[in-house]
């Protein structure tokens, strides 16, 4: 190969103070690890000589502790876009140190060639393979990294030798034209491909090659607890129910189901439920419980973004390429998470809500209204777009100090007019065709914790007369003030704010 092999310390000195950088992957899946960490070096060695030296860092989603973590440790992070679930990012994020906007998965690429968040300077690229006339195979994960690749002035690879080059045929890359050329994306099922099996980028815009050798390192699921268990068990009978009144197809349809642990013991329980027939998902993260529904066949396909799984199971995968290459598809973000496709082919999308208020909003990012988490990800994309949207939660946090259903959301990532569905361990609440006391009295019946019912009875009470959505204004925030006052919202006191005008 006639590329130019740097190490990754090399690598990292074709990068300049002030470059905008697009990275590869979705999740810790497809995201490189060597050149990230030999930039954080240097931004450090940089900045013991007094030099500025920042970065700006996007990415299909999160990543892993050699971008997100090392960079920002470093304080090497200006801009970061879109999503980001680190602890240190999100550290440097809520102290300003990050200049953070979050976006919508599926619109960070097109933005990009919109030209509104300006120039690509550098992508960093994790690949199987790089052929001499620049065709890549990518890695686990895909991402925002057609755009990047296409826009960007130069090219760093990290050849990764432990993805087998047989993972060669799972992708399908492939990037909209831009309006007013748009056309429609012909995706009609989820196993639908309409792409490239490899990334083409112009070989002369390949800086070097790093050589490395690293697993993704994502780390497996703790096992299902009560609560876990409970959401997840809610979630299949309603599912099961909307099936037998029909307002599902005898067949099923795609479904769509966001990260962490709720959404591993929902799709667990879905898979043991003898009513829920073999499915299809159309989604942007596949995590272990699929893996494991594969096997089983009551996963027949899925359409995503990123195999983030364990190690334990990626190496079955890549030990069993063949099986595994006819029912999954990898996609960038921007057609994995499309609006366009998610409306036509049904989904039902399921997505953990931070915190819910009584009438249906939903806040997926900001603890207490300010404090940034991870971001929307790839929630909205979905939700605004479902054939059914669910929204799940532990119906309290923090040992019952928070409670996650609340008078009114400190912060709407997701409106009711957005939000179909709400469950919680508790019970569920489908707002389908409710106005907003209708709602709120059936969240509260349903999924609020028995701690908490009296506290969100008595807010309504506050409001009885109140419009078309009963809100006391006054009080709206009571849960929250009172959570940063004595850290534990069920001290909240809500008859001080019953003479209105007094509160
Ligand atoms: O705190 O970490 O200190 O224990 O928030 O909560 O219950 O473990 O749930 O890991 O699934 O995260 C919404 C953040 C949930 C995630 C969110 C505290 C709680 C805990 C985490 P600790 P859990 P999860 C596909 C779709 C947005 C993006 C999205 C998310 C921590 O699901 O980022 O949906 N979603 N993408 O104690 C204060 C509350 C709280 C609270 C929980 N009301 N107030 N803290 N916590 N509720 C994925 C992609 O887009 C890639």
């Amino acid at each position: 190969m006639s590329y130019k092999k740097l190490t990754s310390e090399e690598a990292a000195l074709l990068i300049k103070n002030g470059d905008t950088i697009g990275f590869s992957g979705f999740t810790a899946a497809g995201t490189p690890h060597v050149i990230s960490q030999a930039l954080a070096k240097r931004a450090e060695a940089e900045h013991a000589a007094g030099r500025a030296f920042k970065v700006s860092v996007f990415t299909g989603a999160s990543t892993n502790d050699s971008v997100d973590g090392a960079l920002a440790r470093a304080n090497a992070i200006d801009r970061r876009t879109p999503y980001q679930s680190h602890k240190d990012s999100r550290k440097g994020i809520n102290s300003g140190d990050i200049n953070y906007f979050d976006m919508h998965l599926s619109q960070l690429a097109q933005n990009v060639r919109y030209g509104f968040l300006g120039k690509i300077d550098v992508a960093i690229i994790e690949a199987a393979e790089v052929t001499e006339d620049g065709e890549i195979t990518l890695g686990t994960g895909v991402g925002a990294v057609p755009t990047f690749a296409r826009l960007a002035k130069i090219i760093l690879i990290e050849l990764n030798s432990h993805l087998p080059k047989e993972i060669k045929g799972i992708h399908d890359i492939y990037e909209p034209l831009d309006p007013p050329y748009r056309k429609e994306i012909p995706v009609y099922k989820p196993s639908d491909r309409i792409g490239s099996n490899v990334l083409k980028v112009d070989p002369a815009k390949i800086a070097c090659i790093v050589e490395a050798n690293y697993t993704d390192g994502v780390k497996g699921f703790a096992p299902v607890e009560e609560t876990t268990m409970k959401i997840g068990e809610n979630v299949t009978n309603f599912l099961v129910d909307e099936m037998k009144a029909g307002r599902i197809p005898a067949s099923f349809l795609p479904i769509q189901s966001g990260v962490g642990n709720i959404a591993n013991a929902v799709l667990a329980c879905m898979g043991k439920n003898p009513d829920i027939p073999p499915f299809e998902m159309y989604t942007e993260v596949v995590q272990d419980a699929v893996v494991a529904l594969m096997k089983t066949g009551k996963c027949k396909f899925a359409s995503t973004c990123s195999l983030t799984v364990s190690d334990e199971v990626m190496k079955d995968v890549f030990e069993n390429l063949d099986f595994y290459k006819q029912r999954l598809v990898l996609r960038p973000g921007e057609i994995s998470n499309n609006p366009e496709v998610v409306r036509r082919l049904g989904l039902i999308t399921m997505n953990t809500a931070l915190e819910a208020d009584i009438f249906g909003n939903v806040n997926s990012t900001h603890v207490v209204g300010t404090k940034m988490m991870n971001g929307i990800g790839g929630s909205g994309d979905f939700t605004r777009n479902a054939y059914i949207s669910i929204f799940t939660c532990p119906s309290v946090a923090k040992e019952g100090k928070i409670s996650a259903i609340v008078p009114f959301v400190s912060h709407v990532d997701h409106s009711e007019h957005s939000v179909d569905v709400l469950i919680t361990e508790q019970g569920v609440a489908d707002l389908r065709g409710k106005s907003p006391r209708q709602k709120a009295e059936l969240i509260i019946e349903n999924c609020v914790n028995p701690e908490y019912k009296q506290l969100l009875r008595e807010y309504l009470k506050l409001t009885e007369s109140n419009n078309h959505t009963p809100h006391d204004l006054n009080a709206a925030f009571a849960f929250h003030n009172q959570f940063n006052k004595s850290g534990d919202m069920r001290d909240t006191c809500l008859s001080k704010y019953a003479v209105k005008g007094e509160a």
